[in-house]
């Protein structure tokens, strides 16, 4: 059996950078997306809670103890690892709300969250979610709608997984994918982008491309909760 071949300092290298990459939970990929990954901590109970009740819905009661309309509002920590108790592994908050919107089981949230994150090179960038939580479904996908600093212009995607429960507290793994499209590499539509627009041309931030920005822009105000347009 061959021996293995040496590492070469390429890989070396690469195989030291995943390790970065994977300790501050980054990672950039070929094609220019980023992928965070961390742990939400909503916290229900005891006197600091993360998450607020704030509407109590008088609507169909859809599982145990939750009712259609109820929401609630959160400030929950975003670590590194499944453990809250270290200050030091908080690398950003996911400010928000979510809503019970389905009438019936099984349970479905209707997510709206602004995720900050207070570390590292993306310090004060912020990602915006918007969607669909079954609460029953071990993966859930909900899409980033756009962002701010670092990811201004984002798009992208969450797998959303309940890591465990205790109580009504969860703590809920959250991997994001986002990719920003700039002047490099956003596509404008020349005469609109509409269904039957023909032209459509890479590149160039001209007017359409700040169009595209304000209607990017208008969306998050109107999804975000602590938008300011
Ligand atoms: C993040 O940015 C804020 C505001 O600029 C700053 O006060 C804080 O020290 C930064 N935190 C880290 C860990 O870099
Ligand atoms: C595009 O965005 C990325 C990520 O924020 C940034 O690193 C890069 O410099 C930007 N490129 C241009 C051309 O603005
Ligand atoms: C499901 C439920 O609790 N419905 C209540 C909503 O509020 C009205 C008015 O107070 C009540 O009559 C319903 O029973």
């Amino acid at each position: 059996m061959a021996a293995a071949p040496p590492m070469s300092p390429t890989s070396s290298l690469a195989t030291a950078l995943f390790l970065v990459a994977s300790i501050v939970a980054v990672a950039l990929a070929d094609d220019g997306t980023t992928h965070l990954h961390f742990f939400m901590h909503d916290t229900v109970t005891g006197s600091d809670p993360t998450a607020v009740q704030v509407i109590k819905g008088n609507g169909s009661s859809v599982v145990p103890g939750l009712a259609f309309g109820d929401t609630i509002v959160i400030d929950d920590a975003l670590t590194t690892t499944t453990s809250a108790s270290s200050s030091a592994a908080v690398v950003g908050r996911a400010q928000g709300y979510y809503m019970v919107s389905s009438t019936s089981a099984p349970a479905v949230l209707a997510v709206c969250a602004n995720l900050l994150l207070t570390t590292g090179e993306f310090n004060g960038s912020t990602v915006a979610v918007m969607g669909r939580d079954d609460i029953s479904a071990d993966v859930r996908e909900l899409a980033v709608v756009g962002g701010t600093g670092r990811f201004r212009m984002a798009t992208g995607y969450v797998l959303w997984k309940t890591a465990s429960m205790n109580g009504p507290d969860a703590i809920i793994e959250l991997d994001v994918y986002v990719k920003t499209s700039n002047s490099s590499s956003s596509t404008d539509c020349v005469g609109g982008c509409g269904v039957n627009a023909g032209v459509r041309r890479m590149g160039g931030a001209g007017a359409a491309g700040w169009v595209n920005a304000c209607v990017v822009a208008l969306v998050v105000a109107v999804v975000g909760s602590s938008c300011v347009w």
